[in-house]
């Protein structure tokens, strides 16, 4: 049966010269075809002879069936032969046509972000991968940061590019992380550490001079306690007692 696919392949080998849009592919699961800038990929088949495919992220069905062809995503497809072996094993020819060229720099017409992102962008703050427009998870290391010292933050260095938050195993030097594995004698951040933890204690401390200071200040500046506020009004009443005394006494 092979055989046969492979001389039935090589018949249509003149269609594929014969034309710049259309071309012929035998394909298995996982496997893609690259026509124009567009990407199909064919993701699984039934033993029926259906293909579910993938064209730039957009999924469609191709069915079998004598010149029925389905555009998904403006790559038209048709089944040319199909050999089912099992889930994950066929092979199928599929003619493939596609009607405009995407990577030639310009946004045509029928061209847009989703058919040909390559030439026509993506909105907002996608970027465009492999005729994709997806959210990449970061831009540099800085994007990842977990808050987390113990652990190493990067960005991948391809696209999409992900985060990735690996955890610190060893005890290394000036990379902001103790790990309870280690110790002042093998890791210099485990002595900012140990200073880290005195540091609240003498602020305590400067806290209290700070709030003695202020009394002392007040006294300074004529802030009167509540002993000597209770003097002056006992002064005072008797003050205006000797004063109005003075009062009727002259009046006599
Ligand atoms: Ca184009
Ligand atoms: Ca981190
Ligand atoms: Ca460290």
């Amino acid at each position: 049966m092979r055989k046969i696919i492979f001389l039935l392949f090589l018949l249509l080998i003149p269609v594929v010269l014969a034309s710049k849009t259309e071309t012929t592919q035998v394909l298995n699961i996982n496997d893609t075809a690259t026509v124009y800038g567009k990407t199909l990929t064919v993701l699984s088949a039934s033993s029926t002879g259906k293909l579910r495919v993938s064209v730039d992220g957009v999924d469609g069905i191709v069915r079998p069936g004598v010149n029925r062809t389905t555009n998904i995503n403006e790559m038209y497809v048709e089944i040319l032969n199909f050999t089912y072996v099992d889930v994950d094993y066929v092979e199928t020819i599929l003619k493939i046509i596609v009607n405009l060229e995407c990577g030639d720099e310009a946004c045509n017409n029928t061209e847009d972000s989703v058919i040909c992102c390559t030439d026509c962008g993506c909105e907002g703050n996608l970027k465009c991968i492999n005729n994709i427009c997806m959210k990449e998870e970061c831009v540099i290391q800085a994007d990842c940061d977990d808050n987390d010292p113990c652990t190493v933050d990067k960005c991948s260095d391809t696209p999409p590019r992900t985060c990735s938050n690996t955890p610190i195993t060893q005890c290394i030097n000036d990379d902001n992380c103790c790990l309870g594995i280690c110790g002042p004698e093998n890791d210099t951040d485990c002595i900012t550490v140990i200073e880290e933890v005195e540091e609240p204690v003498q602020e305590e401390e400067k806290e209290v001079e700070k709030t003695e200071e202020v009394e002392e200040k007040e006294v300074e500046k004529g802030v009167f306690t509540e002993k000597e506020k209770g003097i002056a009004i006992i002064i005072g009443v008797a003050l205006l007692v000797v004063i109005i005394g003075f009062f009727i006494i002259s009046r006599k």
